[in-house]
């Protein structure tokens, strides 16, 4: 069940490479999180549990990915989307979680869920629907555009808005200091995603990288961000766990 015997991995194939396993990290990252879950407060299992099912879908994802990969060749640009339209929003639900206890309102939830919604129905428009030949520069940049302004807006807000100034007046350190690693995980590892979009047909890095890199951006990129992003919550939650026992 684990290993889907349908056919080898070629060892110069880096794409099925990175999908078999960022599968297998996904999965030991979210039984990592889900068994935690009793290592700290209550007030830090819901965060924790958030964690496991950002891996946990990702890891569905993978799996299927990984056979659709070595099965056709191609990439598997549906399922990459439907994993990130349900694994971002979660992402935004940490950042909201960890404000939350400085005050932090549900509509700072539905303002960054709707700009990574924005965010991610562009860029699949700019990948599924790219028209190819003369049309690929215009379209892909054109959506490629658009998707980045709901990214700005995250980052803007993570860094400068709302999501920063909620932390700033959190009176715990730990908080603070880890939404500042969020932060960090926003501007450097989300910035991966990009480059692999533009590797793409009508891409600005189409002609230095191959359509098939794409994937192995968007793996490496999956793997630093998810596991990456769930280790620091898991790291704040034991952090603050032991103050409150102190
Ligand atoms: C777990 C999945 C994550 C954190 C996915 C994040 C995806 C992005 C930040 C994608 C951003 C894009 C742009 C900023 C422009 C080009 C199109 C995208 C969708 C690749």
């Amino acid at each position: 069940m684990l290993l889907n015997i349908i056919e080898p991995i070629a060892p110069d194939n880096y794409v099925a490479f990175t999908f078999f396993t960022g599968y297998i990290a996904m999965l030991a990252a979210s039984v990592f999180f889900f068994v935690e879950r009793g290592s700290v407060s209550p007030k830090w299992k819901m965060s924790l549990l958030v964690s496991a099912l950002i891996t946990g879908i990702a890891a569905v994802h993978y799996y299927y990915m990984r056979d659709y990969n070595l099965a056709t060749g191609d990439s598997p640009t549906f399922f990459r989307y439907v994993d990130w339209i349900l694994t971002v929003p979660l992402m935004c639900v940490e950042f909201y979680l960890l404000t939350k206890l400085a005050g932090a309102k549900k509509s700072l939830l539905w303002k960054l869920i709707l700009a990574s919604t924005w965010m991610l129905v562009c860029g699949y428009i700019g990948e599924a629907f790219n028209p190819g030949g003369g049309g690929a520069a215009a379209h892909s940049v054109t959506w490629g555009i658009l998707s980045t302004l709901g990214y700005l807006y995250i980052l803007y807000n993570v860094w400068f808005g709302e999501v920063a100034q909620l932390a700033a007046k959190s009176n715990s350190d730990t908080i603070k200091q880890g939404v500042r690693y969020l932060g960090w995980f926003v501007l450097v590892g989300w910035s991966i995603y990009p480059i692999g979009y533009m590797c793409m047909d009508g891409g600005w890095l189409s002609s230095l990288m191959s359509p098939e890199s794409v994937d192995v951006w968007y793996n490496i990129a999956d793997a630093i961000n998810k596991i990456g992003f769930g280790l620091v919550v898991y790291s704040i939650a034991i952090a603050e766990t032991k103050k409150e026992l102190a």
